[in-house]
């Protein structure tokens, strides 16, 4: 469905509006008390995201910064330091929360191409040795949003977390888009999240519904999260009327991905063959397009809007387009012809 305004909007995969089936789902939801474990919508939700994840259990929180924040909390001690990739939303998007929220210092590392490796987790977990923080918790971002929607492999997280194990370090998954980067790899959720100890992934982006974020782990985690969700005030009640849509999320709109994938494509190449070096197209196999402003024309985003589609910054140096289920090929013409216009007026 094109966006309301008649605009084409890349802004984000967050104003994605719920589906007609979503609402139908939304009205007829049976509901209960959630914060008794009585709302037997979210109970449903609930166990399909964990079943979705290969994880025992999972709990519905109402956003993915405060799935992440949750995570924080549960799995590392206060007073340490997590490693975080340079860019990640738990850095840079969250407002200092991990510090505030959770007691916690982040230690960034290097992420231009969105990934590190084994050798990261090593190097910091020798910080005591040498006068520096203790290490309490190892993050990754899959797919890893700055660095443009970059999904990370099986075995490239199961590096990670193997050297995390060694040095018994739990390790949690921001999988916003969790299942992008299982559409684009061809593998199944669960094989992405097995060796980590909790991922949270959002409803609410690529896969349209209107609000809401699972984190999943194992029974004793989810318990101890359901606890922090209450110290963030984050129980919600008759909450089935939005985990409804929830249901549908995962249940309908996750194949679809693939067509959203492969409209950023375009996107990029057309960005790519107007405006060399603002973005490589091989390195575009999610939802997102981050292209260098400095390869940009100033007016680029102004440009855009004047023709009618929105799109946005995430730092000073990133433009960023993203596809979605409300862009559909009558959009993308649009954003098409609109990159091809700019500056030329
Ligand atoms: N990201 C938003 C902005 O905050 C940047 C967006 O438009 O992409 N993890 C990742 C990797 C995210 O990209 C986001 C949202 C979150 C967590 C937080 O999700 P919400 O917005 O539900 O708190």
């Amino acid at each position: 469905m094109p966006s309301p305004d008649g605009r084409v909007d890349l802004r984000s995969d967050t104003v994605t509006t719920p589906t007609p089936a979503m609402r139908r789902a939304m009205a007829e939801a049976e509901v209960g008390d959630d914060v008794y474990g009585e709302d037997p919508t979210v109970n449903r939700l609930e166990e399909l995201a964990a079943a979705r994840v290969g994880k025992e259990a999972a709990v519905y929180v109402p956003s993915g910064t405060m799935g992440n924040q949750i995570a924080l909390r549960v799995l590392a001690p206060r007073g340490t330091e997590v490693l975080c990739p340079a860019r990640a939303h738990i850095r840079q998007y969250e407002a200092a929360a991990a510090a505030l929220n959770a007691g916690l210092q982040i230690r960034p590392l290097h992420d231009r191409d969105g990934m590190f490796g084994p050798e990261a987790v090593e190097l910091a977990a020798e910080g005591p040795a040498h006068h520096l923080p203790l290490l309490g918790l190892v993050t990754i971002e899959n797919t890893h949003m700055p660095a443009g929607g970059v999904p990370w492999a099986p075995a490239q997280v199961e590096a990670v977390a193997a050297a995390a194990r060694r040095h018994r370090l739990p390790v949690h998954c921001d999988g916003a888009r969790l299942f992008n980067a299982a559409v684009a790899l061809g593998v199944n959720a669960a094989d992405l999240a097995a060796p980590v100890d909790t991922v949270m992934f959002c409803l609410s982006k690529g896969l349209s519904a209107p609000v809401g974020s699972m984190l999943a782990g194992s029974a004793d985690l989810i318990a101890a999260a359901r606890l922090e969700r209450a110290r963030l005030g984050g129980g919600m009640r008759q909450a089935g009327v939005i985990a409804a849509a929830g249901i549908v999320a995962l249940t309908e709109m996750v194949d679809r991905l693939a067509e959203d994938h492969a409209r950023a494509r375009r996107l990029a190449e057309a960005l790519a063959e107007r405006f060399p070096g603002s973005v490589d197209p091989e390195r575009v196999l999610t939802n997102m397009v981050c292209a260098r402003a400095e390869a940009l024309p100033a007016s680029f985003l102004d440009d855009l809007a004047a023709a009618g589609v929105r799109a946005g910054t995430i730092d000073q140096a990133t433009v960023r387009l993203v596809t979605h289920k409300d862009v559909d090929d009558t959009d993308l013409d649009r954003a098409l012809a609109a990159i091809e216009k700019v500056g030329r007026s």
